[in-house]
């Protein structure tokens, strides 16, 4: 088998006092845009996951996260064509600081059983299933 690409994202799926899950819609102008996703970037080198998604959760939505607010729950996994994109889930309760769409994209609070009704990348579908089973 030909070697492929493997891609590293981290990706978090907020929860606030109502169990509600926020979502981040893809901006124009960026792969995938348009669809909704838990929020997350790709691993910059030498980071570890967690210290990805402080990062990304500060540049993306403005807040502040201790890495023992950080739960890992769950993996996707998805192969495009041209790589394969590993994506460990965590879970995020607490956090300082107030969510503001920091890059312009539009945000949702959702609840897990109604997260089907917005269309995700492919590597966040299979997360909704764990997302209800913890929540609903
Ligand atoms: N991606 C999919 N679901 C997510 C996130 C945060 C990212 N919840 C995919 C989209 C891109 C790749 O991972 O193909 C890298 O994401 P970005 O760096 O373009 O945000
Ligand atoms: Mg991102």
């Amino acid at each position: 088998m030909a070697d492929i690409k493997l891609t590293l994202v981290v990706a978090c799926a907020l929860v606030d006092t109502d169990k509600r899950v926020l979502i981040a819609q893809r901006p124009e102008g960026k792969a995938l845009a348009g669809l909704w996703e838990f929020p997350g970037g790709k691993l910059e080198p030498g980071e570890r996951p967690e210290e990805t998604l402080i990062r990304e959760l500060h540049e993306e939505i403005g807040i502040t996260v201790k890495e023992a607010c950080l739960a890992p729950l769950t993996f996707a996994s998805h192969g495009y064509d041209s790589f394969h994109l590993l994506m460990p889930l965590y879970i995020c309760r607490r956090w300082e600081g107030d969510v503001i769409a920091r890059e312009g994209q539009k945000l949702a609070w959702v609840r897990a059983n109604k997260l089907r009704d917005y269309p995700m990348p492919p590597a966040d579908i299979p997360l909704i299933p764990h997302l209800i089973d913890l929540l609903i």
